[in-house]
């Protein structure tokens, strides 16, 4: 059974489509081992929920005030006389905020942390001292003659600050990091912003009940906003990051659900980390050295504790210490069905809770670790600064008790670990192509096309990892170098892309500079919040040029967006002139084809709407690129690429 949605231009896949289509074949074995257990899993609460309401897909249901709900179309406006384009844009610019909101989170806890260390709250090194001086340079801040710590610490408040500041001063990292000419359009706009926490209360009390109803007011907000979601969030925690652990550095590790059932020794305790912290990460990896931890594991008579990784602490794990990164977000039950998990310790975001009955129903502990991020029927061990060591030490304990406890039947799956090329930094990709120069003359040349970057996430909107596997194959064809984060790079790394397969599948010349350099064609470089990673490349590239973002071949593609912060992703990349192509609609009314009533069979007008307009076309005129919306996976390269090769006729760059 196929799911049309004419409105969207696109169709939803029933369980069969994805059982069909997914490229996964270990996916498709642990959907039919969860229906085998009794239990349901994302395809199942997908399709009991069609058909979704076309009110909520197009982003036209208004649930903002207790007149409502209001389901708004250009022939019946809110109660309030609000019209389609101020409820899209207010729910959109609402969704943005929770997005931030979620990345600050990030950013916060990780600048705590710092500081925590560095006034000795919480015991632990800070290694990534370069990078703080870097920063602290960079802000303007005296770094010479200091101590690390001393840097660290200014480095941390002014970040801090830029996250949570109320006076209305401008956000200090887009004046240190930003390009020129980006600043300046930013500031003609009038969209430089305050701090990400200012950004997000504004944009909450614009869309409460009679506030801000004038959709263009409510997008410009939007653009502040994702300028604060990018600098105050995304920025600061990738950074701060790299102050606490360092830069992560080039290594090869495993991937994909294999990991957990093949190769691995079956009498090991298998423990994984899941959501976004790489604190609790760190800590328990240090942790499986303790005194405590290892007599525990001796009783049970097991060989030790294996780690693994999901969603983005699973990215962060693989980049910085090569631990097998198991799936991203739609995988987590699936990743518990195979039976080999004694625990799965939780921090942050994008844990749903459909893992507690899959993991009581097969004895694995569930341990949540954050506050904020509570699960039902879980084990709550929270984290704390002073207490970080003792706790994940805890929480080890518990994973060999749970050890214990189990039956070990972990499933056999019809595929192994993949391998991939992980752990990449703007700093090394420039390194493995020569420098900046080399690689523009190499773009410029047209041996290397373009450069994507695949984000964002998994959405049981389309087949399993199918349309950014598709997306990825056909882009590498046509010779774009790929960065990749999050949860679609998941994807992208089960396919072997970001290793050999990747070279077989990439067009002559993006192979052959590939393989001069020594890296795959597909980089991962992190978490989403390493989005940063990518951002700074483009940065330095449009210096080494000369050029605007906008006028060079730079691409963001969120082809599974699911959660806000992948809105805010693809907003912050717009606002800095990077063209985006969604492969969902997000939600906002899209173009579409409508037959005319009474005409020929192929008698069709473009139906638009005001929004779709400002994304596809009117964003070129105050940020000099647009959004693609294409559902489809077979068109969006041809999209991207037709677009560049506009802009490369306009910078007389044809060979
Ligand atoms: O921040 S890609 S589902 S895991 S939101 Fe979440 Fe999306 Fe995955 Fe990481 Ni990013």
């Amino acid at each position: 059974m196929r799911y049309w949605y004419e409105r969207l231009n696109t169709e939803m896949p029933s369980r069969e489509d994805v059982l069909q289509k997914t490229p996964n074949t270990a996916a498709r074995d642990l959907l039919e081992r969860l229906r085998e257990l009794g239990l349901d899993s994302f395809v199942d609460r997908s399709d009991a929920q069609q058909p979704f309401c076309r009110y909520g897909l197009d982003g036209t249901c208004c649930r903002r005030c207790l007149w409502g709900p209001c389901r708004v179309s250009s022939q019946k406006k809110g109660v309030c006389g609000a019209g389609p384009e101020a409820v899209v844009t207010g729910n959109h610019l609402r969704m943005v905020a929770a997005g931030c909101a979620a990345h600050g989170q990030h950013a916060r806890q990780r600048l705590e942390t710092i500081l925590a260390i560095c006034d000795g709250v919480s015991e632990g090194e800070l290694r990534g001292e370069e990078r703080a001086r870097w920063l602290a340079r960079r802000y303007g801040l005296p770094e010479a003659g200091r101590s690390l710590r001393e840097v660290a610490r200014a480095v941390a408040a002014l970040m801090l600050e830029d996250l949570g500041r109320v006076e209305r001063e401008p956000l200090r990292a887009i004046a240190a990091f930003a390009p020129a000419s980006r600043r300046e359009r930013w500031q003609s706009l009038g969209v430089i912003p305050t701090s990400a926490f200012s950004e997000v209360f504004e944009a909450l009390q614009r869309t409460t009940l009679g506030t801000d109803s004038d959709w263009r007011s409510l997008l410009k907000h939007e653009l502040r906003l994702s300028l604060a979601f990018f600098w105050g969030c995304v920025f600061a925690a990738s950074m701060a990051s790299e102050i606490l652990y360092g830069p992560p550095q080039r290594r090869t590790g495993p991937v994909g659900f294999g990991t957990l059932v093949s190769g691995a020794e079956s009498n090991k305790i298998k423990v994984a980390v899941h959501g976004h912290s790489p604190i609790l990460a760190e800590a328990l990896i240090q942790a499986i050295d303790s005194a405590a931890v290892n007599e525990a594991v001796r009783a049970t008579g097991s060989a030790g504790i294996d780690l693994f990784g999901i969603c983005c602490t699973g990215q962060e794990m693989l980049a910085r210490h090569g631990i097998p990164a198991v799936t991203g977000i739609l995988g987590q039950e699936m990743a518990l069905a195979t039976g080999a998990l004694d625990a799965l310790v939780v921090d942050q975001q994008c844990v749903i809770p459909s893992i507690v009955p899959v993991a009581q129903h097969l004895g694995t502990l569930i341990v949540t670790t954050n506050d904020t991020n509570r699960l039902e029927g879980a084990t709550h061990m929270p984290l704390e600064l002073a207490r970080t060591q003792e706790i994940a030490e805890a929480i080890l304990l518990a994973a060999v008790d749970a050890y214990r406890r189990r039956q070990h039947e972990p499933i056999g799956i019809s595929c192994g670990p993949q391998t991939a090329e992980a752990g990449f930094s703007h700093e090394s990709i420039l390194d493995a192509f020569g420098g900046r120069a080399e690689l523009l003359r190499l773009i410029r040349s047209g041996d290397i096309r373009g450069i994507v970057t695949m984000v964002s996430c998994n959405t049981p909107r389309v087949p399993y990892e199918l349309n950014n596997v598709a997306i990825a194959r056909n882009l590498l064809r046509l010779g774009y170098l790929i960065t990749t984060t999050g949860c679609a790079s998941y994807a992208l790394l089960n396919e072997g892309l970001a290793g050999p397969a990747g070279l077989d599948a990439a067009a002559p010349g993006l192979r052959e500079a590939c393989q001069r350099a020594g890296v795959p064609p597909v980089l991962p470089v992190g978490a989403c919040v390493d989005n940063t990673r990518t951002m700074l490349l483009f940065i330095e590239l449009a210096e080494e040029a000369g050029l605007d973002l906008s006028e060079l071949p730079f691409y963001s593609v969120g082809a599974e967006p699911g959660n806000e912060k992948a809105l805010g992703v693809a907003v912050s990349f717009l606002a800095h002139g990077v063209t985006v192509l969604t492969g969902y609609p997000i939600p906002i009314p899209v173009r579409r084809s409508v037959h005319v009533p009474g005409g020929a069979a192929d008698d069709y007008v473009i139906e638009s709407h005001p929004l779709a307009d400002f994304f596809a076309d009117e964003a070129r005129e105050f940020l000099g690129t647009r959004i693609y919306v294409e559902p489809d996976p077979s068109y969006a390269a041809g999209w991207i690429d037709a677009d560049w090769a506009r802009k490369r006729r306009k910078l007389g760059w044809e060979r």
